[in-house]
């Protein structure tokens, strides 16, 4: 079997198991071909630390048989390629925020540069029959740099993020550069069918690629396969987790709080692109429009801080905070309030139990590429007497989790309808869809992923 190596913006210590998600996956993918996970340090130099645009330290780690392979940035790269272009540019653009876009700068040769310091990092430390496997919107230039200078390796890429339809990515003054830059991989993976098909349609009216059969497109030379890959969980640790001493404690105390009352809970990071406002507007219309939750049905909103330093998410805190103060205290008791808003992180070990606690989740993004929130609700529930998910239309697992209560965010009043609906349903279907749900996120998890993704890698011809 080929050595895998990852490639990431930040990388995790395969060793350390309370990462979750992603970290888990590709841990066991890379200890299974004592592989190499490359990425960066963690650490944005300022000049006088000796931080010099486009250049950076590498050190090496070995954890187990895997070798963690790191850069250092300086403060300037950093800034322009991770919060200028990457999260200033593509991240609202490919989440359809061409308003929260900001396009008129210098962000993009920080990103360039950072993508060919990478490249010229990496490409001395790889062997000839490596496997690369590139991910997110960090990196889509690094196969074409990693090509420049000579690796003929087979190159895959995951889009974590959704892909925007063709007439909102030709909004980024360099979406032909971008998109040219996925045809240097050799396989390229998105999250839902709506994205490959917003690539298809993209390259073939915009680069007029020739569809050659099933997943393969030709274009600027090269030939791509493009395929979907819906990210998953992983089933058993999470249910793991929810055994252990945290979770249950969690569970304990969240019931025996709420023993009179209702529980709703939304898990997120505090970002435009998960629809926090438009929920907490739906929660203001369930509480106005049908009383006899008032007293009762209780929204915990876990809003975890991100990306603090760009303006748009300053922005939506302060919103988050007028509106769950305004709604407490138009609904709130002396000993009831309908809404408990936390800005902080809560630790992986605790979110099973707070799952299992709640009747109902509400996963409500505006866009998102897939949410694992959604899948990691239904793994924690009690399949006896389970929760019932509200999951917003616009979120990639929607593809695949149909059972759930699909909504639309934006309208507030048939959001809140579809909670009344969740809060009053019966047991036997909340059974039945709780069932279908979670074999769905059981045959499709994050292990079945990885291998999905490498095993279709391993078909392409490579170089
Ligand atoms: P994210 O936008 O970060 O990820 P999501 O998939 O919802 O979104 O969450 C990732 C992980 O973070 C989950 O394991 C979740 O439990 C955890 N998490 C989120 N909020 C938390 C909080 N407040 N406290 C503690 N933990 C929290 C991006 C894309 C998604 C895609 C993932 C994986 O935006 O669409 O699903 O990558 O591909």
């Amino acid at each position: 079997m080929p050595r895998l190596v990852a490639v990431s913006n930040r990388v995790a210590d395969p060793r350390n198991v309370a990462a979750g998600g992603l970290a888990v996956a590709l841990s066991e993918a890379l200890r299974q071909t004592g592989g190499m996970w490359f990425g960066w340090s963690g650490k944005a130099l300022d000049a006088s630390q000796g931080g010099t645009p486009g250049e950076g330290e590498l050190h090496l780690q070995q954890a187990g048989n895997v070798t963690l392979a790191t850069v250092d940035l300086c403060r300037e790269d950093h800034d322009s390629y991770y919060l200028g272009y990457s999260n200033g540019v593509l991240w609202p653009a490919f989440h359809y925020r061409l308003d929260l876009a900001d396009f008129d700068s210098n962000y993009l040769n920080g990103y360039r540069r950072v993508n060919q310091l990478f490249a010229r990092k990496l490409a001395p430390l790889l062997e000839p029959d490596d496997v690369i496997w590139i991910h997110d919107y960090h990196l889509i230039p690094l196969a074409a740099e990693l090509r420049a200078i000579g690796c003929g390796q087979r190159i895959g890429f995951f889009l974590h993020i959704p892909l925007p339809p063709r007439l909102i990515l030709a909004a980024i003054p360099q979406h032909d550069w971008l998109m040219r830059a996925l045809f240097a991989y050799d396989l390229v993976g998105f999250q839902s069918h709506t994205d490959l098909e917003h690539f298809s349609r993209y390259v073939q009216n915009e680069a007029f690629a020739e569809p050659m059969g099933e997943h393969r497109f030709r274009a600027f030379h090269r030939t791509v396969r493009a395929e979907a890959f819906p990210i998953g969980i992983d089933v058993d640790e999470f249910a793991e987790l929810g055994r252990g001493e945290e979770a249950r404690e969690t569970y304990e105390m969240m019931r025996a709080q709420y023993a009179s009352r209702r529980l709703l809970l939304g898990i997120d990071r505090l970002d435009y692109s998960k629809g926090l406002p438009q929920r907490l507007k739906a929660f203001y219309r369930l509480l106005a429009e049908y009383p006899e939750n008032r007293n009762s049905a209780t929204l915990v909103q876990i809003a975890a801080p991100s990306r603090e330093s760009v303006d748009a998410y300053a922005d939506l805190r302060s919103e988050m905070e007028q509106l769950s103060g305004a709604i407490n205290g138009e609904f709130g008791e002396l000993d009831w309030m309908p809404v408990r808003y936390i800005h902080r992180t809560t630790a992986r070990k605790r979110l099973p139990g707070l799952c299992r606690a709640s009747s109902v989740a509400l996963v409500t993004p505006l866009r998102d590429g897939m949410n694992l929130v959604a899948k990691e609700f239904i793994a924690a529930q009690d399949p006896e007497d389970p929760g019932v998910l509200v999951l917003s239309r616009f979120a990639g697992a929607a593809e695949q989790l149909k059972e759930a209560l699909l909504v639309n965010p934006y309208d507030t009043m048939t959001t809140a309808q579809a909670i009344q609906q969740a809060l009053h349903m019966p047991l036997a279907e909340r059974q039945s869809r709780h069932q279908k749900l979670l074999e769905r996120i059981r045959s499709q998890d994050v292990h079945w992923w990885s291998q999905e993704f490498l095993r279709a890698l391993s078909e392409t011809e490579g170089g």
